[in-house]
């Protein structure tokens, strides 16, 4: 069974007064613990928690049997880690991006009084994982591993990032910045990695099958899978119902480095070439509407299509072609396909 959303988030209550307590152990004054648990709050509950949930149906998955109460908790504390990284990189995204709304709320700097202590309090997110994993996972064999995990998934992130920001400043359209190749590195490293690879490997550790050939053969999926959700999550940027993917496109307004968008400056004519250029990343609706007209000229819905059967038949192929006598299983990765394959939202 599916792993339940609601008793993993109650399950928050006891990690985070475990946080609190080592940072109240040092003495820290009440008015600052206070402040530290209204962040973690704040920014680490209230979302879709799909990430730390996968941890849970990753592991019962590999162990192949119901997890006892033991187990659970065990993989309910590494999906939280997941999901306190992913607050962490959050809130300063929010910044970076000069967000206005996260998860249906203000953003935390725009929270009254937060501000650019915001900073401070992503780190203190960050801080979070790595108190959590020394308070139940110090005495694994594996306990470096996932320390390990962490900061090199985290680097990776970054990375991701420090593209993402330079190749699509919100302030300044260069579309030759763009390219396809740069929109696979960016997808890859600022989500797929944190996002698709990190709960199973996180998995793999516990079920004691993270084997450095398993732990390859896991990534050599999971990243191709990850990049597939992020170019969905483009094309329904464009082409989702607003009432079905609960929020309206901003992408070709926010002159975002997008699957769409690089697509059509791959097959563009010179004419559509000029009208890309003078109309992409400005906030004006009317300009909006002459990109999407060039998207529609350029059949971009039908290259998504063909697009999706082309990924998700090697994806398939991908999963045939593991070595499962060494403990990983294909209902690991046909779990996150299926989940994913033609979504609407
Ligand atoms: C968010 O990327 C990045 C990380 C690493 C969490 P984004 O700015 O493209 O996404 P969003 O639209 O959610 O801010
Ligand atoms: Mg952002
Ligand atoms: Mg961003
Ligand atoms: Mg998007």
């Amino acid at each position: 069974m599916p792993a339940n959303r609601d008793q993993f988030n109650k399950f928050f209550d006891e990690l985070e007064d475990e946080v609190i307590a080592v940072a109240a152990n040092y003495g820290l004054p009440s008015a600052a613990l206070d402040w530290y648990r209204r962040s973690l709050r704040y920014n680490s509950v209230g979302g879709k928690a799909n990430r730390g949930l996968s941890v849970i149906d990753t592991y019962e998955i590999l162990l192949g049997k119901d997890l006892s109460d033991d187990e659970w908790k065990k993989a309910a504390i590494l999906g939280w880690c997941i999901e306190l990284l992913q607050a962490f990189f959050l809130v300063a995204d929010d910044m970076m991006d000069q967000s206005k709304t996260r998860r249906g709320q203000p953003c935390w700097y725009l929270v009254s009084g937060v501000g650019n202590v915001a900073i401070n309090d992503s780190f203190m997110l960050e801080t979070a994982i790595y108190i959590l994993l020394k308070n139940h996972f110090k005495q694994e064999s594996y306990y470096v591993d996932l320390i390990e995990l962490f900061h090199e998934v985290t680097f990776q992130t970054e990375l991701g990032q420090i593209l993402d920001l330079i190749t699509a400043p919100e302030d300044s359209v260069d579309l030759s910045k763009f390219s396809l190749e740069k929109h696979s590195f960016i997808v890859r490293f600022k989500t797929a990695y944190y996002s698709f690879y990190l709960p199973v490997a996180l998995a793999m550790y516990m079920a004691g099958v993270a084997s450095d050939e398993n732990l390859k053969q896991a990534k050599d999926i999971l990243i191709p899978l990850g990049e597939y959700f992020q170019v969905q999550d483009d094309y329904l940027d464009c082409y989702g119902k607003p009432e079905v993917i609960g929020k309206i496109g901003t992408d070709i307004i926010d002159n975002k480095c997008s699957w769409l968008i690089n697509l059509a400056l791959k097959k563009a004519s010179p004419e559509q070439r000029a009208i890309l250029d003078a109309n992409y990343g400005r906030k004006d609706n009317e300009c909006e509407d002459r990109v999407r007209k060039v998207y529609d000229e350029l059949s971009l819905e039908q290259e998504y299509f063909n697009y999706e059967e082309q990924i998700v038949a090697m994806i398939r192929d991908l999963i045939k072609k593991v070595d499962y006598s060494t403990g990983l299983k294909p209902e690991v990765f046909e779990a996150f396909l299926s989940k994913i394959y033609k979504r609407q939202k």
